[in-house]
């Protein structure tokens, strides 16, 4: 994870420039949110000279870069050269968060830095920290959009602040896409549909369709079999695919079939990509190998169905998950939108594709299990993870 930030090249990162005072605690401020210990901090005027950049990945935001700079009201004899230089900074930034010390006692010079920031037109917010426990009462609400009162040294309270940092952001969200990042125009690309007993009469299923009609507009040439044909498909090819999505349910099927050089996904994998939060999906499968006897597992689907014979939902991820722990499990399942069961009461939570709820609704649901301390994962990736296929796959 650490490589792949590095990786993300500065210019395409958010920049959030970080304003105040000497000894505000704007270095603070942004260990705070990093949560590490890399800006220097003291009770020293003048700690920061340089504008130092702090990159880190800010979820659902993506890749940000946090600009630490010197104080506005440096007295020093470079004082007005490191001024400038933080003014500078601020033509770039694309966002700011303007840190008050608590104690400050000139509200009038703080004002000030809101109107030079609010002169920008880039999204901000204010932040009055509480050294030695005293606070800051000013009103800045009618020259600041967020004023957020926190206690910097107080790890409990640093949520709140990142919620108001991604929320002055969020037109910066952009919704995942489905298959745009993994392809190109012209690429040869293979889906794999069983259609076995639990696929609806006449028509594909909708996950099929959705990543069809995805490649279509990116551009791409399809070619959907079933899993018999998946060989024979592939021979017939003057050039590989450039990718196969498959249906996750014979996802070690069509992996011993499929080159491992030649990108591979599920539909599911897919889904979860553009439904919710990926990353907290696949973090949440890693919690099955914690599994012990006597623990309750509990799988959810978003739409009520007649439960056929070989059900994913109610027999077939029961039993992969009771053959991978070796472990007794009590498995509960439920269908719906709204859970309203215990949910604490569960050691890991599997969800459905979630093929009929939106993005939000998804998110809101996994941040429901992120708050109750249960992971939360779903069909297609617990099932990639015990097939210990999560390595192989993309997304
Ligand atoms: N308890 C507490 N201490 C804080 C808080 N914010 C800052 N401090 C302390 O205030 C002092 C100054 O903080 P810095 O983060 O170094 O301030 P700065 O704005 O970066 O200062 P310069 O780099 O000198 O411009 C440090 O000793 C911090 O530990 C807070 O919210 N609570
Ligand atoms: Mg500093």
């Amino acid at each position: 994870m650490i490589s792949e930030i590095n990786q993300t090249p500065k210019a395409l990162r958010i920049h959030i420039g970080v304003f105040g005072d000497t000894n505000a605690g704007k270095s603070t401020f942004i260990n705070a949110i990093t949560g590490q210990n890399i800006a220097l901090t003291s009770p020293v005027a003048g700690t920061t000279t340089d504008p130092v950049f702090k990159p880190m990945e800010l979820l659902p935001l993506g890749p940000v870069v946090f600009i630490d700079t010197a104080g506005l009201d440096d007295k020093s004899e470079l004082g007005e050269v490191r001024i400038k230089k933080s003014m500078e900074q601020l033509e770039h930034c694309d966002a700011a968060v303007l840190v008050i010390n608590g104690n400050c006692k000139d509200a009038e010079s703080q004002k000030k830095y809101a109107e030079l920031i609010k002169a920008k037109k880039i999204p901000f917010i204010a932040v009055i920290n509480q050294i030695d426990g005293k606070r800051n009462e000013t009103d800045f609400s009618n020259v600041c959009p967020e004023v957020i009162s926190a206690d910097l040294a107080d790890k409990e309270q640093i949520g709140k602040i990142k919620e108001a940092v991604i929320d002055m952001l969020k037109d910066r969200i952009e919704d995942p896409v489905l298959t745009a990042d993994l392809v190109k125009p012209g690429d040869i690309v293979m889906l794999t549909a069983p259609q076995d007993i639990q696929a609806p009469k006449g028509r594909l299923i909708l996950p099929e369709v959705q990543v069809l009609r995805d490649l279509l507009d990116n551009g791409c040439m399809v070619m959907t079999v079933t899993s018999e044909n998946i060989k024979s498909a592939l021979e017939s090819l003057k050039t590989p695919p450039a990718l196969v999505v498959t249906d996750s349910q014979i996802f070690a099927e069509v992996n011993k079939i499929i080159p491992p050089q030649i990108p591979l996904t599920s539909f599911s994998l897919l889904m979860a990509k553009i439904k919710g939060d990926i990353k907290g999906l696949v973090n949440g499968a890693s919690a099955i190998d914690s599994l012990e006897d006597g623990d309750k597992v509990l799988i959810l689907e978003s739409c009520a169905h007649h439960a056929l014979d070989d059900d994913i939902a109610r027999i077939k991820i029961p039993r992969l998950l009771r053959k991978y722990t070796g472990k007794e499990l009590t498995i509960d399942n439920v269908s719906g939108q709204n859970v309203s069961l215990e949910i604490s009461q569960y050691k890991l939570a599997i969800h459905c594709g979630g093929c009929m709820v939106n993005r939000k609704a998804m998110l809101s649901k996994q941040k429901m299990f992120e708050e109750a301390g249960v992971p939360l994962t779903n069909f297609g990736v617990c099932i990639a993870y015990m097939n210990k296929m999560l390595d192989r796959v993309c997304y």
